[in-house]
């Protein structure tokens, strides 16, 4: 938690902040631009003193905006002694100089915004990895091209991480890095991977959470696994995958991932760097598309979540629409949607008060009955001790003690489970129902 307190002492003390959104011809699509910029800034724990909407039909050469616009911003640099103004467009290294020249502060666009919000939250070894491969790699362009100034070795935003070792200006040593991490990485990858295998044997179902940034994956997480994940209402609170061995009522055992949230217009850069973060939700056999049923952009976003879902080339995995937050909803009862086809495809709930999570746990169980079996296994009397780890385990139906004093149970298991029953002294088998296999 030590970042999270960094970042907590940070708030209201941060860098007096002005930012510009810029509005171009081409991005008015945009939604809530400036709403999420603030946030944005927020989450990095910037002292917003003034923001400010620009429209531009093209980006100039020199500054990305007008220099009479210039001139005003400077004014306003000066009048509330302002340390940092960031704009929503993307800056060239050539613009950004440009305009600290003339503003006399320091210029950050979007992206180098997130990478610092990136950078003030990734916790695990290969988040912050890869965190730093993504922030070396944004410097470096901006080295080729001549940008000089980080030699000023100002610590803050933007310059945390990489910037605040040494920052080595030198091209080759960013290379020698950007390699090195790099293999980091891929050996992190491996390890990873030989993870998933083994869970792929083992037939247990993973179920990976995932979603606009702050639609409330981590809280439903943390009601699932009744862990302490780092919820917050701040974007980007959780930036590599958490995941968690649950035993979840109805379906039993199963491997659940919290994953970074989405944003509408992510660098190209930056989707690649994480996109091994997101590789849990390509292997997952459930996807739960956690919404904010209260925000007002709610349709927008499942749109940006579905694109990139399909990016990330995890649109195969079946997945359910998870209407979180109804508490802020007038009068509005959980309830689970079906398709015209009984599918199950929406749930509404909330994470925070646990309403309808148990409409959820049934809409699982649905989901991955390929994955389970329905079985009625007798337990001999020295075996009796079985029956409270299947309590545990899986999930029970019926139970009774028949006259020789053996229990009889009517189980919902996976596959693997039951097979490590059978193998067990005094476990029989008396009847099993395959599910159809998915
Ligand atoms: N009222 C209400 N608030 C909720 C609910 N679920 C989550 N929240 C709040 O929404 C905010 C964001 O929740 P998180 O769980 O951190 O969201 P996230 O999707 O994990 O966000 P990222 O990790 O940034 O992608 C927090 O302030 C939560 O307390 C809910 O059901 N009702
Ligand atoms: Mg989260």
């Amino acid at each position: 938690m030590e970042l999270f307190d960094r970042q907590k002492d940070a708030v209201g003390q941060g860098e007096r902040t002005l930012l510009v959104y810029v509005e171009l011809s081409s991005n008015r699509h945009v939604y809530n631009g400036m709403d999420e910029l603030e946030e944005l800034a927020n989450s990095s724990a910037l002292n917003v003193i003034k923001n400010l909407k620009v429209a531009r039909n093209y980006a100039s050469a020199k500054y990305f905006i007008g220099s009479g616009k210039v001139a005003e911003l400077a004014e306003l640099v000066k009048e509330f002694e302002l340390d940092l103004v960031i704009f929503s467009a993307e800056l060239s290294p050539s613009q950004e100089r440009n305009l600290e020249k003339t503003l006399e502060c320091q210029v950050m666009d979007r992206t180098g915004l997130i990478l610092d919000i990136f950078s003030l939250r990734a916790r695990s070894f290969e988040g912050k990895l890869q965190v730093e491969l993504a922030q070396l790699k944004h410097l470096s362009t901006r080295l080729v091209r001549g940008w000089t100034h980080l030699e000023r070795q100002k610590g803050g935003i933007g310059l945390r991480g990489p910037g605040e070792t040494q920052l080595e200006t030198d091209k080759r040593l960013i290379a020698v890095r950007i390699k090195n991490i790099s293999k980091r990485l891929e050996k992190v990858h491996k390890q990873r991977d030989l993870g998933r295998k083994s869970r792929v044997k083992s037939d247990t179902p993973m179920i990976a959470l995932a979603g606009y940034t702050n639609a409330g994956k981590s809280t439903l997480f943390n009601y699932i696994t009744k862990a302490e994940v780092f919820a917050h209402n701040q974007l980007f609170a959780t930036l590599d995958a958490t995941i968690r061995r649950v035993i979840l009522p109805a379906s039993g055992e199963a491997v659940i991932a919290d994953t970074v949230g989405f944003i509408q217009d992510l660098p190209h850069d930056l989707v690649d760097a994480f996109k091994s973060t997101l590789e849990e939700t390509r292997q997952a056999n459930v996807l739960l598309h956690i919404v904010d049923a209260a925000d007002e952009y709610k349709v927008e976003k499942i749109e940006q979540v579905h694109d990139i879902v399909h990016e990330i080339d995890a649109d195969k995995v079946p997945s359910i629409l998870v209407m979180n937050k109804i508490d802020c909803l007038d009068n509005f009862e959980p309830r689970i949607d079906r398709d015209e086809n009984g599918r199950i495809f929406r749930v509404w709930v909330s994470a925070q008060t646990g309403a309808g999570i148990d409409l959820l746990y049934q809409a699982l169980a649905e989901q991955l009955s390929g994955t389970m079996t329905r079985a009625r296994i007798q337990l001999d009397v020295t075996s009796a001790y079985i029956r409270s780890e299947i309590h545990n385990i899986g999930y029970i139906h019926n139970e009774k003690v028949d006259d020789f004093g053996q229990w009889i149970l009517e189980i919902n298991v996976t596959h693997h489970y039951l097979s490590k029953l059978l193998s067990l002294k005094g476990v029989t088998l008396l009847w099993e129902q395959k599910s159809q296999q998915k």
